[in-house]
C-alpha cells in the first residue's frame, strides 16, 4: 500500500511533540457534567458514587499506564502527572490527549454501569471527556498546579456545600441563596454554615473538601532514578524500572497538598522521576 499517489496528503499533517524532560500533565474534564449531573440525578453538591466511579476510572488508567505517577481528581475532573522521561506515544500531544479522554469515558461508563445496573447509561446521554496536556519545567510548577486544583476544589465545594444548604436547609430560593452569597469570602460562609445550618464545615468528608489523590508508591526510589543517571540508563535498567513502577501500590489519600511540605517529601521519588 505504500507510495500510492495519494500519500502526498500526509504532508498536511501536523504534530505537537510535548517538551523532552518536562513533567507532562494531562487533565481531562467531563463534558456538560451539569446536564449529565442532573439527568442521572447525581445528590447535591457531592454524590459519593458518582466520585467513587470517577476515583475507579482513574485508578484503572493508572494500573494500565506505569508512566502515571501521580493523579488528582474531584467534581468531573483528573489530572494525571506522567514522569519526565515518559516516552508514550513519543510524547505526542494529539495521541496522549486522545488516549487519556477515551479511557477516561469509556472506564466511567464501564464502572458505572457496573455500580448502577439499575441506572445504566443511556444513549441520549453517554459520558464524555475532553483531555488538555501542560508540560511542567520542574517540580515547583508540578507542586503548585496540583496546589492550584485543589484550591478550585475547596471554593467550588465551600460555596456548594453552603448554597444547597441554604436551600434544602432553611428553604431559600435558589436566587435568594445566591444574593446571600454574593460578595462572601470563605471565613463568611463557614459562619453561614455553621451558625445558621449548624454545620462544622471541617467536618465534612475529606473526598469532598480536598478530593483525591492517587500515588504510585514506588519503593526502591533510589534504584529507580536519579537526574543525571537517567540519560545513561542501559536498556536493561529501563527495564528493571519499568517492572518497579508496575508493581508499586497505587496508594489513595484525601489530604492537604497544598501546605503539607512533609506528605510531598516523604515522596521525593515523584521529584526525580
Ligand atoms: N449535583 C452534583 N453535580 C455535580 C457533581 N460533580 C459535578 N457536578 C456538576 O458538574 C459540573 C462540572 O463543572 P464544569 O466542568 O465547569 O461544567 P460542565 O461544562 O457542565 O461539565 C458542576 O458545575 C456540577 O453541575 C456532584 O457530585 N453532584
Ligand atoms: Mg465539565
Amino acid at each position: 500500500m505504500a507510495n500510492s499517489k495519494y500519500e502526498y496528503v500526509k504532508a498536511f499533517e501536523r504534530e505537537n511533540y510535548l517538551l523532552p524532560e518536562t513533567y507532562i500533565v494531562i487533565r481531562v474534564d467531563g463534558k456538560g457534567f451539569h446536564k449529565f449531573s442532573k439527568y442521572y440525578d447525581f445528590a447535591k453538591p457531592n454524590d459519593l458514587g458518582a466520585l467513587q466511579v470517577m476515583n475507579a476510572a482513574a485508578m484503572q488508567i493508572m494500573h494500565r499506564y506505569s508512566d502515571v505517577l501521580l493523579a488528582y481528581g474531584d467534581s468531573d475532573e483528573y489530572s494525571f502527572l506522567l514522569r519526565r522521561s515518559c516516552e508514550l506515544y513519543e510524547r505526542r500531544e494529539m495521541k496522549l490527549c486522545t488516549l487519556f479522554a477515551s479511557l477516561m469515558s469509556t472506564y466511567y461508563m464501564h464502572f458505572w454501569n457496573q455500580r448502577y445496573p439499575e441506572k445504566l447509561i443511556q444513549l441520549e446521554m453517554i459520558p464524555t471527556f475532553d483531555a488538555r496536556a501542560v508540560t511542567y519545567p520542574n517540580f515547583r510548577t508540578v507542586r503548585d498546579y496540583f496546589s492550584w486544583r485543589q484550591v478550585d476544589c475547596h471554593i467550588n465545594n465551600l460555596y456548594n456545600t453552603t448554597f444547597w444548604n441554604l436551600v434544602e436547609k432553611l428553604g431559600l430560593t435558589g436566587q435568594e441563596a445566591e444574593n446571600k452569597l454574593m460578595g462572601t469570602v470563605s471565613s463568611d460562609k463557614n459562619e453561614i454554615l455553621f451558625k445558621e445550618c449548624g454545620i462544622n464545615y471541617n467536618n465534612e468528608p475529606e473526598i469532598f473538601r480536598k478530593g483525591t489523590i492517587f500515588v504510585r508508591e514506588i519503593v526502591n526510589s533510589k534504584e529507580c532514578n536519579d537526574d543525571d543517571e537517567i540519560k545513561q540508563l542501559s536498556a536493561r535498567q529501563k527495564q528493571r524500572q519499568e517492572k518497579m513502577r508496575k508493581k508499586a501500590e497505587i496508594k489513595e489519600y484525601h489530604v492537604d497538598i497544598i501546605n503539607d511540605d512533609n506528605w510531598w517529601e516523604s515522596r521525593s521519588w515523584l521529584e526525580r522521576s
